[in-house]
């Protein structure tokens, strides 16, 4: 049984939608991150960043369990290991990585920056909403291009679709009306219609 360390937030969300996807057995273990429990020594053993989400795997690629963190890696692993969610043609594969390159160096932390400025601080500070948001919507309009002409990120669902759908679930938070990007919204709608995406979307259960 995999153990997943995560929370209610979009990089938690992409690993149990994946293992649902998998249908892989994991158990779900909450870390408060507005509590602080990412940085308790034991948790900094499994993910020496201190952040969610992590993995613990007893059946590593050695056969000796492992500890992953960042959320990218760990899709990439779970691909790995089950031989699903990452296009079998060599062109398909590096497709479905590039794309959650994206996701990982761009739309994560942007959105992230996004959410920051828009909504957890209460004096709300206007240069970093104004910077992130339209930082946020440039990347809707790269990715709204793409679907423009592609179904998926990739030739086949895969990794890249499970790390993005997460943030683009968030759009209200960094204040983007979905219509205004329809190709994103037939992606998003796509993605959302698929069970394991609504159960791993509904971990960690509050
Ligand atoms: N690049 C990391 C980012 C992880 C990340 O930023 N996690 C956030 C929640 S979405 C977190 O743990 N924040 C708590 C903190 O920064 O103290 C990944 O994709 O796993």
């Amino acid at each position: 049984m995999i153990e997943l360390y995560t929370w209610t937030t979009p990089n938690g969300r992409k690993v149990s939608i994946m293992l649902e996807e998998c249908a892989l057995p994991y158990r779900a273990h909450k870390i408060d991150i507005g509590k602080g429990e990412q940085f308790a020594p034991e948790y900094l053993k499994i993910n020496p960043n201190g952040k969610i989400p992590s993995i613990v795997d007893p059946d590593g690629p050695d056969g000796k369990p492992i500890a992953m963190m960042e959320s990218g890696a760990i899709l990439v692993y779970l691909a790995g290991k089950t031989g699903k969610f990452l296009p079998r043609s060599v062109r398909g594969k590096y497709e479905a990585l590039q794309w959650l390159m994206f996701q990982m160096g761009g739309v994560g932390p942007m959105f992230g920056q996004a959410h920051h400025f828009m909504r957890a601080k209460k004096d709300e500070i206007a240069y970093g909403s104004e910077r992130y948001g339209n930082e946020a919507r440039r990347l809707y309009g790269v990715m709204n291009r793409h679907f423009e002409r592609n179904e998926f990120f990739s030739t086949d669902y895969s990794v890249a679709d499970i790390a993005t759908y997460p943030w683009v679930a968030r759009h209200e938070w960094h204040r983007v009306e979905l219509n205004e990007f329809p190709h994103v919204k037939r992606w998003y709608d796509l993605v959302g219609a698929r069970p394991a995406v609504a159960k791993g979307m509904a971990i960690p259960q509050q």
